[in-house]
């Protein structure tokens, strides 16, 4: 799974993906101009992980991960410039778009002040801007093909998709507010829309803000009215998220209580983009490992086999269960305890895995 952060320059996208993913890269207040997209792995936080890991104690704790890709600014009106953008990131999963709501007269803002929620509009704008000319050019193509009666080169399906795309698109709607049915979307998957993907927004906020809770969530309000289809908000700083995130675990501790944090910001985002995307996480425990596997909700018992073995989804013969919560509620985390009370529930092939279920697959080989 991969997730596209996107923005103005100078937003503090590479402040934000520095910080999600411990890495160092350089951050200045040049706008970077080209370059190759940087992609880091991040851990999803999950403290039932933790939990069954120091339940185990397996030789290795593996987190469901998501990638995060950073890469150039949009511009603002330059079209061309931003088609380039478009092909960099147009294979992500979500977008994470960072909204600059810090103002720092050393950084100059390509948009000329600080005004989040213009930034945010104009960004959509921009978004909504790169699709239509998408759906243009291959609505054009395949008059073209009409033209000269190669109508075999031609479906339907397709140009009735993408007109209602265009209706939306002119509408200035991006096309995650629209309802597609799951055969519409395979007709334009190919085009690779920006506007369609989940987006989540972080307002990039400055140090001094952060105990101001009325005004951002005022803010939050605001951009969360705006937003429709499947889409989040929240905000942060990153600039702190960013040191805490280049500090040892105990240092981030004392960091996060000398200014009254409970949480990093930064979990809750990991947190909140893993939902978006439908993603859903089922363990498997022993002394050898103790991880979690990535799944769309609604993925049957047999095809989430597969995602450990194509071998144990050929063979597969039944899925033992128990939920995290009735591993430890009732058997008190013990697996022998799950045994003899009969909480393993058992399985076939069919049944859709739930959010936290622990999963013994029976298979043939
Ligand atoms: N004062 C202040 N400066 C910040 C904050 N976040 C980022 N910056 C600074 O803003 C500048 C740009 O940050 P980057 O993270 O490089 O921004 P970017 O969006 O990746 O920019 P481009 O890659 O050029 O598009 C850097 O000098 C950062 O140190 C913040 O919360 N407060
Ligand atoms: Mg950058």
């Amino acid at each position: 799974m991969k997730i596209a952060i996107i923005g103005f320059s100078n937003s503090g996208k590479t402040t934000i993906f520095n910080a999600l993913t411990g890495l160092g890269l350089p951050t200045s207040s040049y706008p970077s101009t080209g370059g190759e997209a940087r992609v880091g792995v991040v851990n999803v936080p999950d403290e039932r992980i933790d939990n069954l890991s120091g339940i185990f104690k397996p030789a290795k704790t593996t987190y469901a991960t998501v990638d995060y890709v950073d890469y150039i600014g949009f511009t603002r009106g330059d079209t061309k410039q931003n088609a380039k953008v478009h092909a960099h990131i147009k294979d992500a999963d979500a977008l994470l778009q960072v909204v600059r709501a810090f103002e720092d007269p050393s950084v100059p803002h390509p948009l000329g002040d600080t005004d989040p929620m213009r930034d945010l509009r104009s960004l959509e704008a921009e978004l909504v801007l790169g699709d239509l000319m998408l759906v243009e050019k291959r609505l054009e193509s395949i008059e073209e093909s009409i033209k000269k009666g190669r109508k075999e080169k031609v479906s339907d399906a397709e140009r009735a998709v993408l007109v209602r795309c265009r209706e939306a698109l002119d509408a200035e709607k991006p096309l995650r507010e629209i309802e597609f049915s799951q055969e519409e979307l395979k007709a334009v998957r190919h085009l690779e829309f920006l506007s369609i993907k989940p987006e989540v927004v972080v307002f990039n906020v400055a140090e001094e803000m952060l105990p101001d809770e009325k005004a951002l969530e005022a803010l939050l309000q605001e951009a969360r009215e705006m937003l429709k289809g499947n889409s989040a908000a929240l905000s942060m700083s990153g600039k702190i998220e960013m040191e805490l995130a280049q500090l040892a675990p105990e240092e981030q501790k004392a960091f996060l209580s000398d200014l009254g944090i409970e949480e990093p910001a930064l979990r809750r985002l990991i947190k909140v983009s893993y939902g978006l995307l439908r993603l859903i996480s089922f363990f498997t425990a022993g002394e050898d490992e103790v991880k979690a596997w990535t799944i769309k909700e609604g993925t049957t018992a047999s095809k989430a086999a597969g995602k450990i073995h194509s071998d144990i989804e050929k063979g597969f013969i039944r899925a033992e269960i128990v939920s995290y919560e009735d591993f430890l509620m009732k058997c008190g985390g013990s697996m022998a305890e799950a045994r003899k009370l009969g909480v393993f529930r058992l399985e076939g092939r069919d049944y859709p895995v739930k959010d936290g279920d622990i999963i013994n697959f029976r298979f043939n080989v």
